[in-house]
Formats: C-alpha cells, sequence, structure tokens
C-alpha cells in the first residue's frame, strides 16, 4: 500500500517489534514504514521474538510481510543496520556479518547530522547492574499478560468507534510506581555508561518505554516499542530528534484517506 504524504528523514528507529508474538502490531508498522523513507533504519532489538516461538509458534502473514518489507527497504537502497535484542540474540553470532542486504550488528555508534555521536545499543546490558531483569518479569507477568489482552480488545472496541490506537498497558505502566522507578533506573544507568564512554547520548530500547530526554547537550533516547506504544526515534536532515507515535502519525495523515483506512483495517 503506498501513501501519498511521504516524511524524509535522515535517520529511523524503531525497537522490540516482537514479530512472533501475537500483541505486536506489525501491520501498524507495516503502515508507518510505507509513509517514511530514510537513509538509515535501525532496528534496535527484538525485531523478532525467539522465545515467544520457541513458546507457541505464532507467524502470521502481516509477520511476514514486514520482515519482507525490511529486506525490501534494504534491497532498495535504504541503509538496515540491526542491532539483536535479548529476544532475538541467537543473531549476535553474526556481528559484523550481513544477512543479505542487512548489516548486524552488536552495537553501533551513530554520527549524527550537526556531529553528535550517539551509542546505539539494545540495552539488555544494562539489567546487569539493575536488581532484576524487569522486562522478563513484566512479559512472564500474568498481570501484565492480562494488560495486554484489555489493550487488545479495548483498542477493537475503539476502532470500532472509529477512536485511534492508544496504549492502555503503556498509561498504566508509566502510572505504577514500580514500574516508573524500574524505568528510572535503566534509563539512569544507560546515561551514566554513555557519558563515562564519552558519547553525546545513547538511544537504546528494550524497556518498552519510549522516551526523547535531551539535558545539558545529552541525548537519552528510547526507542519504545511496537508492542503497546507504536513509537519511533527519527532524526531529520538537521540533526533533530523526533519521537513519533504511530497514532500521531495517523493524525498527521489525516488529509490523505488511504492511511486512515489502512490503519482501520489493521
Ligand atoms: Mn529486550
Amino acid at each position: 500500500m503506498s501513501v501519498s504524504k511521504h516524511v524524509n528523514a535522515r535517520t529511523v528507529w524503531i525497537s522490540d517489534v516482537h514479530l512472533g508474538f501475537k500483541d505486536c502490531k506489525a501491520d501498524y508498522l507495516y503502515t508507518f514504514l510505507d509513509s517514511i523513507s530514510c537513509e538509515t533504519l535501525y532496528l534496535v532489538g527484538d525485531i523478532v521474538d525467539l522465545w515467544s516461538l520457541k513458546k507457541r509458534v505464532y507467524w502470521p502473514q502481516e509477520h511476514y510481510h514486514l520482515l519482507l518489507k525490511l529486506y525490501e527497504l534494504a534491497e532498495k537502497g535504504t541503509r538496515v543496520i540491526y542491532i539483536p535484542g535479548n529476544h532475538d540474540d541467537p543473531m549476535r553470532r553474526f556481528d559484523g556479518q550481513t544477512f543479505g542486504p542487512i548489516e548486524i550488528m552488536h552495537e553501533h555508534v551513530f554520527e549524527s547530522a550537526n556531529g553528535k555521536r550517539l551509542w546505539i545499543l539494545h540495552g539488555d546490558a544494562m539489567d546487569a547492574y539493575m536488581q532484576f531483569d524487569w522486562l522478563t518479569k513484566m512479559t512472564g507477568d500474568i498481570a501484565y499478560c492480562f494488560l495486554l489482552w484489555l489493550n487488545r480488545w479495548g483498542n477493537r472496541l475503539r476502532k470500532l468507534a472509529g477512536r485511534p490506537y492508544f496504549s492502555l498497558a503503556g498509561q498504566i505502566k508509566s502510572n505504577v510506581h514500580g514500574a516508573r522507578s524500574a524505568i528510572e533506573r535503566y534509563k539512569k544507568q544507560c546515561i551514566e555508561e554513555a557519558r563515562r564512554q564519552g558519547y553525546d547520548g545513547v538511544v537504546c530500547g528494550h524497556i518498552h518505554s519510549a522516551d526523547l530526554d535531551i539535558h545539558d547537550g545529552f541525548t537519552y533516547a528510547n526507542t519504545g516499542d511496537w508492542v503497546e506504544s507504536c513509537t519511533a526515534l527519527i532524526e531529520d536532515y538537521s540533526g533533530k530528534l523526533n519521537l513519533l507515535h504511530f497514532v500521531d502519525k495517523v493524525e498527521w495523515m489525516k488529509p490523505t484517506q488511504e492511511p486512515l483506512a489502512a490503519a482501520n483495517a489493521a
């Protein structure tokens, strides 16, 4: 499907897509990728959820189409850099190699259009500094599964009512004190480590909590996920970063009919 209103970005980062997991919003991501072009696309980990696939094989056609889409983008000239995460960590053994037109790297140093050096990594390495692997705990948690279930059905009802996608789970998670403090600790750890290594900023994923925080010239960006928040980080040609929510994207594409129809059919 082609989208007439097209955005040109220098760089796009997405992470935590979790293909193979039933709450992955592959169709939304497909619509998003169709509406934007960029020189470099970073896949910041947990693109395919091998843990989930190991438990139960779930592979609908939209997931297959999304993988094809990523491959096709790379073939048509977008530089696609894939940094595996902990849910697709078997791919880490291919560090420095290419998978067709896609480059696989353990981590990467990115230089922005305005000369900032940003450290790009999935971010699960930071769990070692924390009290627990909070995501493993969250995804294994029955309450979290229930939240995702509510999210799924809540959004079906919203769609029937013609309302845009809303991340209920994200909303609740950001209001629960324990989750909030774990997210803050993770962020602090990423910032400390990136500063220690002399970078101007860090771009990571892993905790499914989108963020763009620029403080004293230092950038912390979290790409969020495509399970709940449906977010992407974007750099324009001046080096300015923006965090984009799929819902905003639908809003901004409103003048054209096709994208809305695509989002509603999803
Ligand atoms: Mn992860």
